[in-house]
């Protein structure tokens, strides 16, 4: 039944909703939802979502070969899709709508070193407000792994369904023995937004990414449950020698549903097990809020605090209250600065209108489209207590 996930006496503003995303298309972030469906977290905690398997970001570091390294990203990539988007299906019963960053608003994290796998920082500024734009930068400096990047969404509502484009790539790096720096793109899939119409939506992955080197393409295709037939989250990993490449590089292919287990199923380890998610992840342990002088008023938790608290705890007026005075006060900081002729200033990263290693290696892939503009970590770490 239409709703039947919705609290009765949001219902009426739940279809009032979907009527409007129906005609809204680009930019979801800053429409009103009714309270059942809005999360306490800001979207500037979703990049944590990309180390929750701390000893797989390490493990790329310790890889003997191109292959082995190659499968070791790939590994790591397909074991984030669980967190990126089914956690909060698991945290709070169905897919919500996060808190919409403002301009500069930053989270810092860090996963402990364990087993000698190296302490792993990560960092987040929002450097757009309009188009919401985040970028991210995670790294394990003793084991030289670093992962650099930015997304935005573009959404668009087609069968019932909303469907998210996102826009935005990363890249990681590894620094190798031989002092040579391997470098991989990752593209980013397409998200579609199902069970809207019952009130508990939930994500599917859709059409293909890409993970590319100077040695190896991968190309991840993603299916969902069809109508007859088909697994929930499926996907499919093509791995080949970049186009000119062979020799003594091996081709993979690798099946299975991201959210649980996959195994090769063509190349020379066929039938072998190659990743395995259901086990515990390790969440990120946030740093700044409180403790922190350097972050202020804009580390994420500590600005949405009493939003998030007024979510959590059912007040929803405090929440939109809260929520007011913050988009107030970014509203006349951005007409204090037309006034003066200045722009907020980036803390981490600069923009620059296009990205030599997206283009270099996005054609290798023949990935389109052939430039994308970028932001640039200006590699000024905090210190980490
Ligand atoms: C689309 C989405 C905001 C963006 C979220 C992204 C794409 C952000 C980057 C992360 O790496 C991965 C990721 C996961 C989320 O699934 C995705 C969000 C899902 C919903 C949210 C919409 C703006 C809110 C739509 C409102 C619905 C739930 C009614």
């Amino acid at each position: 039944q239409a709703g039947e996930a919705v609290p009765p006496a949001q219902r009426s503003s739940w279809t009032s909703f979907l009527k409007s995303i129906a005609s809204v298309s680009g930019d979801l972030s800053s429409m009103t939802c009714p309270p059942f469906i809005l999360s306490p977290v800001s979207l500037t905690e979703f990049p944590a979502y990309w180390c929750e398997h701390p000893e797989l970001f390490a493990a790329i570091a310790d890889q003997n070969t191109e292959e082995q390294r190659t499968l070791a990203v790939v590994k790591w990539f397909i074991s984030t899709l669980k967190g990126q988007y089914t956690s909060r299906n698991e945290s709070m019963g169905s897919e919500k709508k996060p808190l919409n960053p403002v301009l500069g608003e930053l989270f810092y994290g860090k996963w402990p070193d364990i087993n000698g796998r190296g302490e792993t920082q990560l960092l987040v500024e929002q450097v757009s407000h309009h188009p919401p734009i985040t970028a991210y930068a995670i790294e394990n400096k003793s084991k030289g792994v670093k992962l650099v990047g930015h997304n935005a969404q573009k959404t668009s509502f087609s069968g019932g369904s909303i469907i998210v484009k996102q826009l935005g790539h990363a890249t990681l790096t590894v620094k190798l023995q031989s002092g040579d720096v391997a470098e991989y793109l990752i593209t980013l899939p397409r998200l579609r937004i199902d069970g809207l119409w019952y009130g508990a939506p939930y994500i599917e992955l859709s059409e293909s990414s890409s993970i590319i080197s100077k040695n190896y393409v991968c190309s991840i295709d993603y299916k969902g449950k069809g109508y007859f037939s088909g697994k929930t989250h499926s996907f499919k990993a093509t791995l080949n020698p970049a186009p000119g490449l062979g020799g003594t590089l091996g081709s993979h292919v690798i099946e299975g549903t991201w959210h649980t287990t996959s195994k090769f199923t063509s190349g020379p380890k066929t039938g072998m097990e190659f990743h395995n998610v259901t086990g515990p992840k390790e969440e990120v342990t946030a740093i700044g809020g409180q403790t922190s002088g350097e972050m202020g008023e804009f580390e994420t938790r500590e600005l949405w605090k009493l939003v998030a608290k007024g979510i959590r705890e059912g007040d929803f007026d405090m929440a939109s209250r809260e929520k007011s005075k913050i988009e107030n006060d970014q509203r006349q900081r951005r007409k204090d600065e037309i006034a003066v002729g200045t722009k907020w200033p980036l803390k981490h990263f600069d923009h620059v209108d296009a990205d030599p290693t997206y283009e270099r290696l996005g054609k290798l892939g023949k990935i389109s489209p052939a430039t994308e503009d970028t932001y640039l970590f200006k590699e000024n770490w905090p210190p980490i207590a």
